[in-house]
This record gives structure tokens, sequence and C-alpha cells, in this order.
């Protein structure tokens, strides 16, 4: 049973420029596939049927390319937006491949580096205004260290809310309509990474001078390679109200970063994470921030690009399912039931509630024994996945 599953622009799906566009080197291996240009890119995305497309600075540009050049790239990409009608919500900063940023960028022992990272982040802060971008993404890149003898861990954090309140004033001066989004990830390309999860990025928000200009943007393979749960961590963003936006992809435990194509792994994981941002009306873009396997030529790209909606969307229809099935329903009913017994110590705090709480008498043992009846439920849903139900 083959049906379509046909990308929307509302389901919002996008890829970067550098995720379609990946050569497949490694540190390993040159590359296997052809360059492509960011006009070449952006007809294959129109061709699969994303509804975005996203860049760093220097995925459009190169970093030494002339004035005259920049803009001449700048205005064939602009013809390829507007022949297929694709649009450009996010933009970001490639703060990481030159040997500049070696030592990272904002948290460089070096001043010049630091004003050098500022000044190119807010001429591509321009540029992705001037193409549309409404969130703007920083990924660290090296923000970290080899040796904890290199650098104090605390003057990191000081000069990256530094930097971030230095650009967020940047964005107001210029009047710009933007927000920022902050994706950690915890061991490459550096062992060591600051604000290494996106609960390290939460806490850290909370600290700059203008926090509700800045949000997040956790990846999927990000915190599975800290081995954490990405649903707990885009939960926690949502929740806050600091979910601005999301990389979605795949990776195994254990490994290096591998960017696979979004539910190549994880499947449940992937499924659960589809349900929650559907269930809750997350409505920014789903950026697969992924690429094709090494061993594919331009048309296993476009399978892999096209995998990710599909998958996405299969999910989505397979979580309405999940919603929908009654005895899945009853089972989360019963799981969740309320007889009522404890309402007198719901809610805030009165030392009345307290002191008839502190006399309530409980039965322990009861509770202890109760099954919960999880096993059921998970078993529903790996069976709802596979088709069975
Ligand atoms: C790089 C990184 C990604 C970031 C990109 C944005 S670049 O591929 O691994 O997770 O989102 O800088
Ligand atoms: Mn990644
Ligand atoms: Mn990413």
């Amino acid at each position: 049973m083959t049906r379509p599953f046909l990308p929307q622009p509302h389901d919002k799906f996008t890829f970067g420029l550098w995720t379609v566009g990946n050569v497949g080197r490694d540190p390993f291996g040159d590359p296997v596939r052809w360059a492509m240009s960011p006009v070449e890119i952006v007809h294959l995305l129109a061709e699969v049927g994303a509804y975005g497309v996203n860049f760093h600075d220097n995925d459009l540009a190169p970093i030494d390319a002339s004035p005259a050049e920049r803009d001449r790239i700048v205005r064939s990409f602009r013809q390829a937006l507007e022949d297929t009608g694709l649009v450009v919500p996010m933009a970001t900063t490639n703060l990481f491949t030159d040997p500049a940023f070696k030592d990272g960028a904002f948290t460089a022992n070096d001043p010049r580096v630091r004003a050098y990272a500022l000044q190119k982040t807010m001429q591509a802060i321009d540029l992705g205004v001037e193409l549309g971008a409404q969130v703007y993404v920083f990924w660290g890149g090296r923000e970290g260290v080899e040796t904890d003898a290199a650098k104090n861990p605390v003057t990191a954090i000081q000069r990256t809310r530094e930097a971030m309140n230095f650009l967020c004033e940047y964005v107001q001066d210029q009047g710009y309509d933007l927000r920022f989004a902050l994706e950690a990830k915890p061991n490459e390309p550096r062992g060591d990474i600051y604000n290494a999860t996106t609960g390290n990025m939460l806490a850290f928000i909370a600290t700059l001078e203008h926090p509700e200009m800045v949000g997040v943007n956790p990846e999927v393979a990000h915190e599975q390679m800290a081995g954490l749960n990405f649903l707990h961590h885009v939960a926690q963003a949502w929740e806050a109200g600091k979910l601005f936006h999301i990389d979605l992809n795949d990776q195994a435990f254990g490994r290096y970063d591998q960017d696979y194509r979004f539910g190549a792994v994880n499947l449940k994981s992937a499924f659960f994470l589809v349900k929650f941002l559907e269930d809750v009306g997350y409505d920014g873009s789903r950026h697969f921030d992924a690429h094709a396997y090494r061993t594919e030529d331009r048309e296993g790209v476009k399978d892999f690009a096209r995998g990710c909606m599909r998958t996405y969307l299969i999910l989505k229809e397979k979580a309405a399912q999940w919603n929908a099935d009654r005895e899945i329903q009853a089972l989360l009913a019963e799981i969740n039931a309320d007889d009522g017994s404890t309402d007198a110590w719901k809610g805030a705090y009165s030392r009345a509630k307290a002191n008839a709480l502190k006399a309530a008498s409980f039965d322990r043992q009861a509770l202890g024994a109760r099954g919960l009846g999880y096993e059921r439920l998970d078993q529903l849903t790996v069976e709802l996945l596979l088709g069975l139900r």
C-alpha cells in the first residue's frame, strides 16, 4: 500500500543548503557527490516538495567572495526562490569552518577572533533578514575545548552572554523582526562543548538581557549523542515558550554525529516526537538537519529528502490514529483516573492544606502493589506503528 503523503506548505518542511548539498566528505574520505550551487539546491528542494531553505552565510557566498561576487550569488539565489516559491525561514552563521575559529568564536581566547565573530554574525544577520529569515540559529560549533587548561568555563559562559546581548541589541537597533534560537551539541567537533544540551541553553537564556528574543533549536541527534531523551528536552523548551525552531534527523547512541534521515534509527522516539509537535500545535519550521548516506548519488539525495518528509507525515497520521484508538484511550483514561479522594490537598499551598495532608493516611502497600498497564499500552503503540491496528 503506497500512498503519496505529499508535503504541503503548512507542514513547513525545510532543509539547509548544507543538508541536501552535503557532498559526503568525512574525516576519512573525500567528497562522493558533485557540489550543487545554491540555485541548483533550491530547485532540487522544490522538486521534492519542500517549503523552505535555510543557510549559513558561507553556504551561499564563499567566505572570501568579493562584494560583487556575493551580490551576484545573492541575486541568483533570490531569483531561484522567486521561481520556485521556496521561502527562507531561518539563517545562521558559519563560525566553525575557517581556521580562524579553531578555538571557537564567541568563546575564543583571542579577543580579535571574538570581535571578528561578532562582525561576521552581524553581516550574516543582515543577509538572512534581507532574504526573509525570521529565526536566526546559533550553533556554537567549536565553542569548547580539548583541554580545560585552555579556558575557564565561567569565562566562556560570560563571553557567550556578552556576545548574545550585543547581537540582541544589534537586531533591535536595526529594527529587524528576528528571534534567536540556540542549538546545543555535546561533543562534536570538539570533545567538550559549552552549554552542551538544550537544558543548558534554557538556563543560559534566562541570564540574558533580552531573554524574550532568544529560544532554542533542539536537534534530535544532539540530545541522543549525549544519551538523553530528546522529547523531554523539546517538551521543556515548549513549556517554557522557547521552542523557536527544531532540527529533525536521527542518530544511534554512541556513534559520531550521523545526521541520518529522520526516523532512520529510532522510529518509536520519532513517533512520540511527531505526536508531541502535532498535539501541542507547534507551528514553526520542521527543519531536516540531516544528509543522505555517503553511498548516495543525486537521486539518492532526493530519496533521502523525500524520506524525511514522508516519514514525518506517516508518523503524523499514526499519531492521529493513536489519539483516536479506543483501546489506547481507554487505557490512558484508566491510567490517569482520579477518584477525587485527594482533592482537598490539591493546588496552591495553604497551611490548613499542609496540616490536613500531614494528618492523612495512605495505603502505601496498595499503592505499590497496583499494576499500571504500561506494558499493554506500549505494545499497543508498537502494534499500531507496525501497521496492525
Ligand atoms: C552543522 C551542525 C548542525 C547545525 C548547523 C547550523 S551546521 O551541520 O551539525 O547541527 O544545526 O549551524
Ligand atoms: Mn547534527
Ligand atoms: Mn542542527
